[in-house]
């Protein structure tokens, strides 16, 4: 039998195979018939054809999907005997998972381009009943820092769904860069999203000046935005892969790009969104038109990516220039708040209710529970399993994406940074101890926790061949452990051998160092 990664509930292996040939007749399944067509029309040349189980009679077909009552959302399960290969689910996410766990029973080969041969479509005779731990099971991409090809993601999605990953979550605004299209302020797009260089090499140790823009740069221009048609494109293939698409605006802080474009909005003139990394202290102003800017993104970015949840950011926010912005202070004496760290509490309460209102999950980073996070927020908490307990005791729901385990902006590497990495040791080794956190949440807030994800911060990840480099084997492993609730054969990178010739089958440059 195959290493199936993530390995599901229970597996019975039994006698003999069944091998595929063409035209492949599938019957049932809806989209999820028509991706594994798919998917082995590109690798093996097969031809499928889609049977209406209503009107035709199905014996004869290979492939037979049937709706399952009683089934958990997600949940699948699959029987491969010498007649033929039979597919029960709940519902859609389950059917996806399902032809993924499928695909995985072929030889790795069926994730390249193909062709293969015909008589390596050979599957095991073999019972699978699977359902995933974890219901949020996440992938964040800073395409902020770096602006990632659309191209990148695209291919990122089909991976994800490879390990069964649910959420892509899109950091999409940073103060080096802004990257989606807002009607009513197309200078976001136009200055925002352009850059005169990047810091060349290790950002220099924090000193009196760490908030101010490093003047040293490299001097290429750099930046990007995805147009409308591109973010269309991009849900609706994750929605065909069981994937939600999360999009994140960070606010109040981490808007030095939105300053540069609109000096307006800022409590200071800056020339170009920043060229170095670190903490900016030149943040969104309070002033009602500074309000209103963030409602009118909010609002329409909702419309560009349907009923997906909101992240609003939250983190890192120095309000220290809003105690000398007039229009700040004024805000402040009007709501009452005394300090910064009550103006952001009033703040975020403005912006999570603005998106509840829109009937929308919203999301902000941990730091919104020191200033007290509006009820009916979901806490990213990017701290310990102790976080994790503090976030659900006060009533919120939580997503685990913790420094110590799900950084893969770290190096993998002891010794010598190749390449270079914005710093912090992380080897696949430790990435397998993510499930032990999610264990230590106390029991009575398990319901709370709706699982993790695990990010790639793109401060030193310049293209998409790099951002492959850092997220797999590592992410296989989140993955497996978000999937499964323990490490298992993704724990070792000589385990999970089989598994990463998949990878390369797929084109993917993977750490092949992984320690
Ligand atoms: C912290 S975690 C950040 C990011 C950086 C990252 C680098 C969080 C909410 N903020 O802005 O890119 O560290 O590892």
């Amino acid at each position: 039998m195959r290493t199936l990664i993530p390995e599901p509930r229970h597996v019975d292996i039994g006698e003999g195979e069944y091998r595929l040939a063409g035209p492949l007749r599938i019957s049932g399944g809806g989209d999820q018939a028509a991706y594994l067509a798919e998917r082995l029309s590109i690798a093996a040349g097969i031809r499928a054809t889609a049977i209406d189980a209503t009107t035709t009679d199905n014996s004869h077909a290979t492939v037979v999907f049937t709706d399952a009552v009683g089934l958990a959302a997600e949940e699948y399960r699959i029987t491969v005997s010498p007649s033929g290969v039979r597919i029960e689910a709940g519902d859609e996410a389950g059917r996806m998972w399902a032809v993924q766990t499928l695909l995985q029973l072929f030889p790795p080969h069926v994730y390249g381009p193909g062709p293969m041969q015909p008589e390596d479509l050979v599957l095991p005779c073999v019972t699978i009943d699977d359902a995933p731990r974890y219901r949020w099971r996440g992938s964040h991409i800073d395409v902020a820092r770096h602006f990632l090809p659309f191209e990148g993601l695209m291919q990122h999605l089909e991976l994800m769904a490879m390990h069964k990953l649910n959420v892509l979550h899109l950091h999409l605004t940073d103060d080096q860069g802004w990257r989606v299209p807002i009607t009513a302020y197309p200078r976001l797009t136009e200055a925002a999203a352009w850059r005169p260089g990047s810091l060349a090499g290790h950002q220099p140790a924090p000193d009196d000046n760490d908030c101010d823009d490093v003047a040293d740069h490299d001097g290429h221009r750099h930046g990007g935005f995805y147009t409308r048609g591109e973010i269309a494109e991009l849900n609706a293939r994750a929605r065909t892969l069981g994937i939600v698409v999360v999009p994140e605006i960070d606010m109040p802080g981490h808007m030095e790009s939105v300053v540069a474009a609109y000096p307006e909005l800022g409590c200071i003139h800056v020339e170009h969104p920043r060229t170095c990394w670190g903490i900016s202290e030149h943040v969104l102003s309070l002033s009602s038109d500074a309000v209103d800017f963030c409602r009118t993104v909010l609002k329409e970015v909702a419309d560009l990516f349907p009923g997906a949840p909101i992240h609003v950011g939250g983190d890192e926010c120095p309000g220290k220039e809003w105690m000398e912005h007039e229009a700040s202070l004024a805000t402040m004496r009007a709501v009452g708040a005394k300090s910064p760290a009550e103006a952001q509490a009033w703040f975020e309460k403005e912006i999570c209710s603005h998106v509840l209102d829109m009937g929308r999950r919203v999301i902000a980073w941990d730091e919104v529970l020191e200033h007290g996070a509006p009820s009916g927020t979901t806490v990213m908490v990017w701290r310990d399993s102790e976080a994790v307990n503090t976030a659900a005791s006060a009533g919120h729901d939580v997503i685990a994406a913790p420094t110590e385990f799900t950084y893969l902006d770290y190096r993998q590497h002891r010794g010598d940074e190749h390449p270079l990495t914005i710093g912090g040791y992380l080897p696949l080794s430790k990435v397998a101890g993510f499930s032990g956190l999610l264990d230590r949440v106390t029991v009575d807030h398990q319901h709370r926790l709706l699982g993790g994800q695990f990010q790639l911060w793109s401060e030193y990840v310049h293209d998409w061949s790099r951002a492959q480099y850092m997220l797999w084997p590592r992410g296989s492993s989140i993955a497996q452990q978000l999937w499964a609730g323990a490490p298992g054969n993704a724990a070792t990178l000589e385990r999970m051998r089989e598994h990463t010739v998949r990878l390369t089958a797929a084109g993917i440059n993977w750490c092949r160092d992984a320690e």
